[in-house]
């Protein structure tokens, strides 16, 4: 069971490096590399979803990690249309920290008994999206508004909620191609003060900036964009992951 990963390695302090597929933006060919990429590292996850996609590309695209991968593959849903029985589990996203019904729980209602027949593992997930300095289209599709980044207690107050309403993951997110990632202060105010398993993503770039966002408290850092553009980037980000409770980024090189 993916949770049973997920708790193990929290528990062990061993950070998680998951790799964002979005299907509807990553073609055939570029897959093939990520993948040869993600086994040799030994990635932790790969993550599917995206904003816009349809149905039958996410279950391709599932079909061919599985065909070439052992890794663990969740789907990061945008809408009720994107689930696949291939997959291994799926984070049910409830968007927290918006006030549209629809992603707190509509598209819920809509996916029950889809979700239900597809025998998935479900990961109940407080989903909270933090301003990253530009409109996503999570932000724009969901339209929902993202806490500004200087609202730490409101980050902390919503997420702490969402555990008590009986979430068992926190997801907190700035959204794909964000120009910045989560501040490292909501971070670790997060992790201490909630104490769920935390993936956080959205414009992670660097492997300096997934070590610190690890160190911080970030049980899992979830990267998209990066390693659409530079695959090879994939193994610096997974050792900066890895090694990231050495106290100083500068030890590793
Ligand atoms: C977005 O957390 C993911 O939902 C990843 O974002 O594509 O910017 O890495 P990037």
């Amino acid at each position: 069971m993916i949770k049973d990963i997920l708790s193990n390695s929290v528990s062990k302090q061993e950070k998680q490096l998951a790799v964002l597929i979005d299907p509807d933006k990553t073609q055939p060919a570029d897959l093939f590399g990520l993948i040869k990429n993600a086994n040799a590292c030994n990635v932790d996850y790969f993550f599917v979803g995206g904003s816009h996609v349809q149905h039958d590309r996410i279950d391709d695209v599932i079909i061919e990690l599985k065909s070439h991968s052992e890794l663990p593959v969740v789907i990061f849903p945008g809408s009720n249309k994107q689930i696949s029985k291939h997959a291994d589990a799926i984070l049910l996203l409830s968007l927290i920290s918006g006030r549209n019904p629809e992603y707190l729980i509509g598209q819920h209602v809509n996916a029950a008994f889809d979700l239900r027949e597809s025998g998935l593992e479900i990961l109940p997930t407080s989903y909270l999206l933090v301003d990253g300095g530009k409109v996503t289209s999570v932000a724009y599709v969901s339209n929902t508004i993202p806490i500004q980044r200087d609202k730490k207690d409101l980050v902390v107050g919503t997420a702490l909620a969402g555990k008590m309403l009986g979430q068992r993951v926190t997801y907190i997110d700035t959204g794909s191609g964000a120009l910045d990632s989560v501040p490292l202060d909501i971070i670790s105010s997060v992790k201490v003060e909630v104490g769920l398993p935390l993936i956080i993503g959205g414009g992670i770039r660097t492997p300096e900036q997934a070590w610190q966002i690890c160190n911080a408290g970030a049980d899992v850092v979830v990267v998209g964009n990066a390693f659409e553009e530079d695959p090879e980037l994939l193994f610096d980000i997974k050792s900066a992951v890895k090694s990231s409770t050495h106290a100083n980024y500068s030890n590793l090189k």
